[in-house]
């Protein structure tokens, strides 16, 4: 399948700023789908509210945009219900991390088989700039303008400590990483975490005086690494990208369907 027969054309020109980073993420998760021959009727894509959330209305899958934090309750009830099919939900740092902590921490902790991608820009996007909890202390935001005080969290490690079988980081800049690791992330059964840093040149670019798209994106050149590399051993400050876990744990939807197999066995 084309992968323009996975958009709803009818929805363009979408409502991203020019330079966003979101618009690269929708591209190589569509070429992850089709490199991996899936027909847009396996695929669920389930989204809260938030730029980033956006890109539910732009597919042409099986998609539900639901409430602002709630996307992983929404697909969790669908993969329970619909165990055969792909769930993947796109969420920005705050829809994931702030209102949606909760359910993050809890999906990973059961290992339920759906595709968690944190499309990570350190800030709210759509509501006008408001700081996050990923955008790190010093960072300057709308509602922050004297610097942030708040400390910031590390989405992967949160997710291996949480119980995720599947974590993993790349970049805006790295646009072919992002299928390789999608295509492993939908294909593994559990619970994946793909953090995707994503430049909001309007926002966090503007506040935080980092140029324009095109200099944000050379800043996750030069500030990540491949995970190991003898180039964060010189220079610790540098993002490792990479698949960090991957391993097999027992799946929820398996585990429920056993449970419910012994509860009938049992009347
Ligand atoms: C319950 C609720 N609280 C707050 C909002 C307002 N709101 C909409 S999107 C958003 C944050 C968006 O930031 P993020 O999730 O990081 O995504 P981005 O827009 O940066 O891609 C907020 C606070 C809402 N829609 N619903
Ligand atoms: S406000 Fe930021 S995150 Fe939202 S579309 Fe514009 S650049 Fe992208």
């Amino acid at each position: 399948m084309a992968i323009k027969d996975y958009i709803r054309e009818r929805f363009f020109p979408h409502l991203w700023c020019p330079g966003c980073g979101h618009g690269i993420i929708l591209n190589s998760m569509l070429r992850a789908i089709e490199q991996l021959g899936m027909s847009k009727n396996e695929i669920v894509m389930v989204s809260g509210i938030g730029c980033s959330s956006r890109i539910s209305g732009y597919v042409d899958f099986h998609t539900l945009h639901t409430i602002h934090g709630r996307a992983l309750a929404f697909a969790t009830g669908v993969k329970l219900s619909r165990p055969e099919l792909n769930l993947v939900v796109p969420m920005g740092d705050g829809d994931a991390l702030a209102i949606g902590g909760n359910h993050f921490i809890h999906a990973a902790r059961r290992n339920i088989d759906i595709t968690a991608v944190v499309m990570n820009n350190r800030i709210y996007g759509m509501t006008g700039g408001q700081y996050s909890p990923l955008s790190g202390h010093g960072t300057v935001a709308t509602t922050a303008p004297f610097t942030n005080i708040d400390q910031t969290f590390d989405v992967v490690k949160l997710a291996t400590a949480a119980g995720a079988s599947f974590v993993a980081r790349t970049t805006a800049y790295h646009a072919r990483q992002i299928s390789d690791i999608l295509r492993k992330a939908i294909l593994h059964e559990g619970f994946s975490v793909v953090e995707i840093l994503s430049q909001c040149p309007t926002y966090f670019g503007r506040k935080n005086r980092q140029g324009s798209a095109v200099d944000m994106l050379k800043l996750y050149k030069d500030n990540t690494t491949p995970i190991g590399s003898k180039a964060k051993e010189e220079n610790p400050e540098l993002i490792e990208r990479g698949i960090f876990v991957q391993n097999e744990q027992p799946e929820y939807c398996r585990e429920y369907d056993r449970i419910i197999k012994r509860a009938m066995g049992s009347r």
